[in-house]
């Protein structure tokens, strides 16, 4: 399966695509099964896996036992180099270009590229955009970079132009998990009328109209993880999936 195609068709047939973040730190593996299975039946496109720590030492292990039972792609968000596995389908190969850390534009990716060129992953070349949310978020804190401001669009799409040129294949805008702010509408639409990258937008987006809202501004794909860590519920995912795949839930209506 070549995924970042697969993503590609789903944001083509059904308006955008639906991505859900499953935590390894957040909870026990069983429980993460579980929510893999509520979300494949909920219309759930793709998960990532990954977070900004990795306390947990059972990586792999989720990973193969989301495999077993649920058939989605299974993609690599890593929070850090600690964080790859043979068994998954793909891995967002990012950059964290909206900050100056040289260890997160560059370091850490020498060090991950010949381990996921031996476990034959798939890398999706992603530039990974911090924007100002309203609270410290554990990413930006790791990480030791200042997040994009976000009344300040024409930054984001300075940068977003700039990863056009250097070649990347996806934007993340990321206001960061639990963020209070998610991204603003207006920084998606400025960024979606500067550059053709299709761009997944997460962190803090909490109710099915606030995913609408940023696909209708230009959001590709949508990421929600905290929701549904709290609310485990088949309901809530179709909301979320109806409200992201509007083309699908035109033609149905
Ligand atoms: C983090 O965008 C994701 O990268 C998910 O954020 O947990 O706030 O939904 P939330």
């Amino acid at each position: 399966m070549n995924v970042q195609k697969n993503l590609l068709q789903t944001k083509e047939k059904k308006g955008a695509g639906y991505l859900v973040l499953i935590d390894p730190d957040k909870q026990p593996v069983e429980e993460a099964v579980r929510l893999a299975g509520l979300c494949e039946q909920g219309g759930v496109d793709a998960l990532l896996i990954g977070g900004s720590l990795l306390f947990s030492h059972l990586f792999d292990d989720l990973i193969k036992a989301i495999k077993e039972r649920c058939s989605l792609p299974l993609i690599i968000f890593p929070g850090s180099t600690r964080q790859l596995s043979p068994y998954a389908d793909a891995i967002l190969f990012i950059s964290l270009i909206s900050g100056r850390n040289p260890t997160h534009l560059i370091s850490d990716q020498v060090f991950a590229a010949p381990i996921i060129r031996s476990m034959n992953l798939e890398a999706i070349s992603t530039a990974y955009m911090f924007v100002e949310s309203g609270n410290a978020t554990s990413a930006q804190f790791l990480s030791d970079t200042q997040p994009l401001p976000r009344k300040k669009p024409e930054i984001a799409m300075a940068h977003a132009m700039a990863a056009e040129y250097l070649g990347f294949k996806l934007i993340y805008l990321e206001a960061g998990s639990g963020a209070r702010q998610s991204v603003p509408e207006s920084m998606i639409h400025a960024i979606n009328n500067s550059c053709s990258l299709p761009m997944i937008v997460g962190g803090g987006i909490r109710t099915p109209e606030e995913a609408a809202a940023k696909v209708q501004a230009g959001a590709g794909f949508i990421v929600t993880g905290n929701i549904l860590e709290k609310h485990r519920d088949l309901g809530l995912i179709q909301a979320f999936s109806q409200a992201i795949h509007y083309k699908e839930t035109a033609l149905l209506s």
